[in-house]
């Protein structure tokens, strides 16, 4: 009896079990229910955010829209992660148990050794919403619970430990989150015929470069700035020539924030310094690594002075001489290289003086170009680390992937720029993606059923994203356009090709109205898209530099200056002993520079990068979890509506919902239906011996189930209404509850 009752309570999970010691209807009262398409009236936005507040309140920070997973940032410990929690999910069905991040990794875990499909987890929410974290706990799920060995224990340790050593690269301190993520990252976890994790790969999405030379109030540079300063050992810094002092150094003062209290900066650097050695990183690459990070710093205080004819010249010269040493530059070479553009005339290269102001500019561009390519070098290393090496074992065989997906979510700001232009637009792409996925599967499944398809009304972003990449005629091209055409282009003609290319277009709207008068609420910089969350408003100003990305464009200064480090590099490496940045040289690869191909604009690239992108995800079989940031605070407990609304809005939560209920709200497999209810029904209980779906078949009959409550497919039966099944719930209740009173009634009679 005992081990029955264990059983019950097992399978009803610690919400379950709290929900068993009150009467079912005022535990929904109080906790809310645990799937969305279980609310009454789904279609109200008021009562899908009151369900998210009442479970909030309860610590119950996770709820399902049928399979997706809803999560809000609890912003403290809760005590749900551990390794018994863990155990409580592994290979327990989705629904068996409370909504958790640990059901959508066992589940997407499953799928993938059960059906020999590729599994992906698609990640998104706004910044702060918890999608690293979201990440960083499935990573750890099946770090914990996947069979291992020794070879595949180390594999999981360099899995794990990418995550502080990328943190340290491309994460910063912001406004909205102490830890933001300032790329977007997809992790491909690949495991073996035993479900082992073997190997894996990281694709990386436009860096937040400019943050290298310039932070907002409040913000500061990448951690791994500050991590060097403050954690670095003596002698380590007395080689790299920095001063432990975060507030001398002039890329690190803009936002005037050195410290952090959430942030422990010197115990962050040990653990990166770990996180490097077990990727494996020997003290080489490591020690250059860090020399690119100090010369960063050191570029940064590269002070000019204006000599009478207004030509840059350099006043730091301590500064050319640490640059010099650490990048194995001749020191005169890159003074001319800082100060003077290479130009082309009748066929000559001739060095032209720049004005300090330029210099200044093509310095901050050759910082940034160098962080960044310095991010991606490392990123490429962490995939030499984790690519799967076993001969025994050809990986192709029998490999199967689970992908993530940590990328940043719709963002609108009071000012949206050329960022908030790509970031929106890859949403864009995830939407359409999972508008195609979702319908599709709920398609599929139906057919796979023998159920009627019931074709679902949605609205197809398609139109938006054609806008954006169409080619000739979309914005990108449209933008490429202008970048490339000498003479006056600008971002204001840019925006007024816009207006007469896609002036028309349903989904874009500017200051001018078709009558030739102007809109009043839109600045004449402005150009509006209606985006399938809600409409955003982007200045142009700074659209074509952005594009641009100096160094690889053809702003010649900047690429010749890239192309003087480079070869400076290449015959330091030559000529002595002393190693220059061979991290650098394949960074600025010759051959790349010396291209008189036209470079690829940023917003193209990032266009090709969400194509593969969009191909890769379309292979795989998806789950999503989308995170929502519950205040601006970062505060625990603190329920903030307005935002929550917000949120829900741009993330398209409520359209989800009603593709999810469009035809049945419910539906489940014959046995753990069978399973789950069989006590309510005499000729069900204790277990129905015929065919599952006759099983079924007799026990909804007994519940009195009308039939156009349900349907009974090959192996499911779907319910069509939440009521439906809450009666079921609530009888379940009450038989428990009249088994756990006869019980304690026996155990006290007994003792
Ligand atoms: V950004 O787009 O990279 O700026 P994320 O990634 O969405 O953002 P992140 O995962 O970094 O947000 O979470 C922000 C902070 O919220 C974390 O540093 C934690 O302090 C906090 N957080 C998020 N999720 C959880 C959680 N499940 N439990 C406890 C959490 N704290
Ligand atoms: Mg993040």
């Amino acid at each position: 009896m005992w081990t029955m009752l264990r059983a019950c309570v097992c399978a009803l999970g610690s919400e379950g079990v709290r929900v068993m010691m009150e009467s079912a209807l005022t535990a929904r009262d109080r906790v809310g229910v645990q799937d969305f398409v279980l609310l009454e009236n789904h279609t109200s936005e008021a009562a899908f955010i009151e369900n998210l507040r009442k479970r909030f309140k309860e610590n119950l920070i996770y709820t399902y829209i049928g399979s997706v997973l809803v999560s809000v940032n609890p912003y403290k410990e809760l005590e749900i992660y551990t390794k018994q929690h863990m155990e409580r999910y592994r290979g327990v069905n989705f629904y068996e148990v409370s909504p958790h991040i640990y059901a959508v990794s066992d589940n997407a875990y499953r799928s993938m050794r059960t059906e020999r499909r590729d599994q992906c987890i698609l990640i998104s929410g706004e910044s702060g919403a918890g999608k690293t974290e979201a990440s960083k706990k499935i990573l750890q799920y099946y770090a914990v619970t996947c069979p291992a060995s020794e070879q595949v224990q180390t594999v999981k340790d360099r899995l794990l430990q990418s995550n502080p050593v990328l943190e340290a690269f491309g994460n910063a301190k912001t406004l909205r989150n102490d830890n933001s993520s300032r790329f977007g990252k997809y992790m491909d976890i690949q495991f073996d015929f035993r479900g082992a994790p073997v190997g894996g790969h990281i694709l990386n999405y436009l860096l937040e470069k400019s943050r290298v030379v310039h932070q907002n109030h409040g913000e500061r540079n990448f951690h791994i700035f500050y991590q060097l300063i403050e954690g670095g050992e003596e002698d380590l810094l007395r080689r790299l020539g920095l001063e432990r002092n975060t507030q001398q150094y002039q890329y690190l003062v803009k936002g005037n924030c050195p410290k952090v209290s959430s942030i422990n900066d010197r115990n962050d650097w040990k653990a990166v310094r770990k996180a490097l050695s077990v990727i494996g990183f020997n003290d080489d690459e490591v020690e250059e690594l860090l020399n690119i990070i100090a010369s960063v710093l050191h570029l940064g205080n590269v002070q000019f002075g204006a000599e009478e004819s207004g030509n840059a010249y350099i006043t730091t010269d301590t500064q050319i001489k640490y640059l010099a040493r650490l990048l194995g530059v001749e020191g005169s070479i890159l003074k001319e290289a800082l100060t003077h553009k290479k130009i082309i005339a009748k066929g000559e290269e001739l060095m032209s003086p720049l004005n300090s102001e330029q210099a200044a500019s093509a310095r901050d561009a050759l910082s940034k170009a160098v962080y960044g390519r310095t991010f991606t070098w490392l990123v490429n290393k962490i995939n030499l680390s984790l690519a799967y090496k076993d001969d025994l074992y050809p990986l192709s065989k029998n490999a199967s992937v689970i992908g993530l997906l940590d990328i940043y979510g719709f963002e609108v700001f009071q000012q949206n720029s050329f960022e908030q232009f790509c970031i929106n637009y890859c949403n864009e792409k995830l939407q359409q993606l999972f508008i195609e996925l979702t319908l599709k599967s709920e398609q599929e499944e139906y057919e796979s059923e023998g159920i009627t398809w019931e074709p679902v009304q949605f609205f197809n972003n398609k139109i938006i994203c054609d806008l954006v990449e169409e080619k000739f005629k979309g914005i990108i091209s449209i933008l490429d356009e202008e970048c490339l055409r000498p003479g006056d282009a600008s971002d204001l003609t840019f925006l007024e090709k816009l207006e007469n290319t896609v002036g028309g277009h349903a989904h874009f709207v500017t200051h001018k109205l078709a009558d030739g008068k102007t809109r009043k609420v839109m600045g004449r910089e402005e150009f509006r898209l209606l985006h399938y969350a809600g409409e955003v408003n982007y200045n142009v100003n700074g659209f074509l530099d952005k594009n641009n990305d100096l160094l690889f464009r053809n702003l010649k200064e900047v690429r010749a200056l890239g192309l003087t480090v480079l070869f400076c590099c290449v015959n330091a490496h030559h000529t002595s002993s002393l190693c220059c940045s061979s991290i650098l040289t394949q960074c600025f690869d010759r051959e790349e520079l010396t291209d008189k191909k036209r470079p690829e604009t940023t917003a193209t690239q990032f266009k090709n990068s969400l194509a593969k992108l969009m191909e890769i995800l379309m292979s795989k079989e998806p789950s999503y979890i989308r995170c929502i940031k519950p205040n601006d605070a970062k505060q625990a407990g603190r329920f903030d509506e307005v935002l929550i609304r917000h949120q829900v809005k741009y993330l398209g939560l409520m359209e989800n919902l009603r593709v999810r209920r469009a035809g049945f709200a419910y539906r489940r497999r014959y046995e753990v239906f069978l399973q789950r209810y069989k006590s309510l029904c005499p000729d069900t209980w204790p277990n129905w011996k015929g065919r599952l779906a006759d099983g079924v078949s007799t026990l909804v009959k007994h519940l009195g189930y009308k039939p156009e409550e349900y349907k009974l497919g090959r192996s499911k039966i779907f319910i069509r209404f939440p009521k439906t099944l809450f009666a079921t719930e609530d009888a379940l209740e009450v038989r428990k509850h009249s088994l756990a009173t006869k019980l304690q009634a026996c155990w006290r009679g007994y003792s």
